[in-house]
């Protein structure tokens, strides 16, 4: 991974000084949050007992578990190409794809129940089911809920597949498929802001349930009904971000915040009004993609400040791009 790159997307912050009621899980959307130090716990222990720095303070990060080895492992997103590391350790991304556009929505979660985790795209209440972490077009497509509707994912019946649930307050919709439909049960469960969490927190329960976050207090419930925590953990800090995996590969999902270390990360920059022309910005353009130095600068000084040299277009790191071009 190449250092100082950013993020063309600015994460929502979730913590106890921010309202804010993203959902964060195993599985999901982007865990949001800034910072690139990460503290993990595979057991419900009050503090961390592993530690990673991965990618930039800015960049938006994803949960999963890409290689069908039980463990989850972290995962960022600079506009529509994804950089996967299959190890809880400080290191270089393992896998490098493009997916999607770079303002889309997108999910993780193992649609297919292959035990590897892919990307699903969201633009508005429809969804483009991808079952491979490669570049390409949707497997599959479904429509749920309304466009504004908060999503979760999770395998909530148990059957190895992670399908959605709609959240509306402390209403959650859960639906047990990946196809248009309406929710196969329904649940009420928390108060309307809870930031909720969902995974599978005990090996008793067949699949993935809720928590709520209250600070840094973790309040686990191990069936999708209602009524009160079956377990309540400490954590990490109320200003970090939460998500939860499984760190260990017990079939368990535990804890890990992101915080950042040391002065703030500087603002993420908005993109100029209008694109040169050229392609879409993916790790699959090249300089033969241009007809001119000048054509390829243009392209590379409109994308460099969200997205870094996403095409490597300047091997020498000097800011020209495609130098051997006339
Ligand atoms: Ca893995
Ligand atoms: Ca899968
Ligand atoms: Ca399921
Ligand atoms: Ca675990």
């Amino acid at each position: 991974m190449r250092t100082g790159w950013k993020a063309a997307v600015c994460a929502v912050a979730i913590g106890s000084a921010v309202a804010s009621t993203a959902p964060v899980g195993a599985h999901g959307p982007t865990i949001g949050g800034h910072g690139n130090h990460y503290y993990l716990n595979d057991k419900f222990g009050g503090r961390a007992n592993m530690e990673l720095v991965y990618g930039d303070p800015r960049d938006v990060v994803y949960v999963g578990d890409w290689d069908d080895n039980g463990t989850d492992t972290l995962m960022v997103r600079r506009g529509n190409t994804f950089y996967a590391r299959n190890s809880l350790t400080t290191g270089n991304a393992e896998v490098v794809f493009s997916y999607g556009d770079p303002p889309d929505t997108v999910l993780v979660g193992d649609w297919d129940g292959d035990g590897r985790d892919t990307l699903t795209v969201r633009r508005g209440n429809r969804y483009f089911v991808k079952n491979s972490v490669t570049s390409g077009v949707a497997d599959a497509e479904f429509t749920y809920g309304n466009p504004d509707d908060e999503v979760l994912v999770g395998d909530w019946d148990g059957d190895g597949r992670d399908t959605l649930t709609v959240r509306r307050g402390s209403t959650y919709y859960v639906k047990n498929s990946v196809t248009t439909g309406v929710a196969d049960t329904t649940l009420v469960y928390g108060n309307p802001g809870d930031i909720v969490l969902t995974g599978r927190w005990s090996n008793t329960q067949p699949g993935d349930t809720l928590a709520v976050r209250r600070g840094n207090t973790y309040y686990l419930r191990y069936t999708l009904t209602p009524g009160v925590a079956d377990v309540v953990v400490p954590f990490g800090e109320p200003t970090d971000t939460a998500f939860s995996g499984d760190w260990g590969g017990d079939g368990q999902d535990t804890l890990g915040v992101r915080r950042h270390v040391g002065a703030p990360p500087p603002p993420a920059q908005p993109l100029p009004p209008s694109a040169p022309p050229g392609p879409a910005p993916s790790a699959d353009v090249n300089c033969d993609d241009f007809a001119t130095q000048a054509a390829a600068q243009a392209w590379f000084d409109y994308w460099f400040p969200a997205m870094g040299d996403v095409a490597g277009l300047d091997g020498d790191d000097d800011g020209k791009a495609c130098e051997r071009l006339p």
